[in-house]
């Protein structure tokens, strides 16, 4: 008799349940009111008094051992099919997820319009030398843009500032490739400006530069008309007004039609029908010189635009300083995609 409860002992000794389903059939099976235990204590009964003792104790040892195999599995299987009850194809709720700002999402889609039209993006320092960011774009030494005024100079290193201006990058690309060329070249620009609802010291522009053979001021008017339907709708006419800049000759002012009163006058184009959303021209020859191209053999156009402008038009909003605030409420409005 002994001996048969030695043997349950080492039985369960050895018990691995595989299955939450093994693991009950098992409790059942020792626990269970005709299970092996209750049975076993029944025959406690005729048991031989002078091994009542030993029979007592091993029949206790055996119950506290299937007890413990019990709850050492049972916690086992319970993570097991919690995690299987998780849904991982599920769609999580989506309200704390971020959006992206109002500002990428204009400069990504003026850089897949010009994408279209073989243009491609290029980058460079924000942290500029003279050369790249001024002398290079055939800016006069005595031009106020130089004054430190109106750049951030990096300590008193006159040779070291905050670029005002992508151009510099294109300065670049230009000292690096021969034509034709076409690129684009998003990013932050930097200005010693009072902040105001319409200026802030940092902002944001995307320029663009076309070189090659025989480029006409025919093509930048065709390609900026082409830019301003794709970003303001197929009815948006656009109007050219000389201007001046020093990196290009001639150079012009563009505006747009206002969709919003359909050029008829309103208070956002302060009832001129029109609003100016970039400035542009013919590359100056000294500035292809400058970087290595030959004026004689290439021609081209370039165009530069303020981002936050853009978004202000296209978005409504009339104080630029909310672009910058980072106030969630003010920049979940714009990205519906995610
Ligand atoms: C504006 C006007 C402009 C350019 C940028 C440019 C670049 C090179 C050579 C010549 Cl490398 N021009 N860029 C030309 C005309 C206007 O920007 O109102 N920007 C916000």
């Amino acid at each position: 008799m002994l001996e048969k409860v030695e043997q349950l002992v080492e039985k369960v000794k050895g018990f691995t349940p595989k299955s939450e389903e093994e693991l009950n059939n098992f409790r059942i099976e020792y626990l269970g009111k005709k299970g092996f235990l209750n049975n076993l204590f029944t025959s406690f009964k005729e048991v031989p008094n002078e091994q009542k003792k030993d029979f007592g104790a091993t029949i206790n040892k055996l119950k506290q051992l299937v007890q413990d195999k019990i709850e050492e599995h049972k916690s086992s299987f319970e993570t097991a099919t919690q995690s299987s009850k998780i849904d991982l194809t599920k769609n999580i709720p989506s309200d704390n997820l971020g959006s992206r700002h109002p500002l990428s999402l204009i400069r990504n889609e003026i850089v897949e319009i010009f994408n279209r039209i073989g243009f491609t993006v290029s980058e460079g320092p924000e942290i500029e030398d003279d050369w790249h960011n001024f002398s290079a774009l055939n800016l006069p030494e005595e031009h106020p843009a130089r004054d430190m005024q109106d750049t951030f100079f990096i300590q008193t290193n006159p040779d070291v500032l905050l670029r005002t201006h992508t151009s510099s990058v294109q300065v670049r690309h230009m000292e690096g490739n021969q034509p034709p060329i076409r690129t684009l070249s998003p990013g932050r620009v930097y200005r010693n400006e009072a902040i105001s609802a319409r200026a802030h010291c940092i902002f944001h522009q995307v320029e663009g530069l076309y070189i090659d053979e025989n480029v006409s001021f025919a093509d930048l008017k065709q390609a900026l008309l082409y830019f301003a339907k794709e970003m303001f709708g197929e009815k948006t006419k656009i109007r050219l007004r000389p201007s001046y800049f020093p990196f290009t000759e001639p150079s012009a002012e563009v505006d747009v039609s206002c969709n919003i009163c359909d050029s008829k006058g309103c208070n956002v184009c302060k009832y001129t029908g029109y609003l100016e959303i970039l400035g542009c021209g013919m590359v100056d020859p000294n500035v292809l010189e400058n970087c290595g191209i030959d004026s004689k053999k290439y021609t081209g156009y370039a165009f530069g635009m303020g981002i936050e402008r853009i978004a202000m038009l296209k978005y409504g909003v009339k104080d630029l300083r909310l672009f910058f605030e980072n106030d969630v409420r003010f920049l979940k409005q714009f990205d519906k995609s995610i």
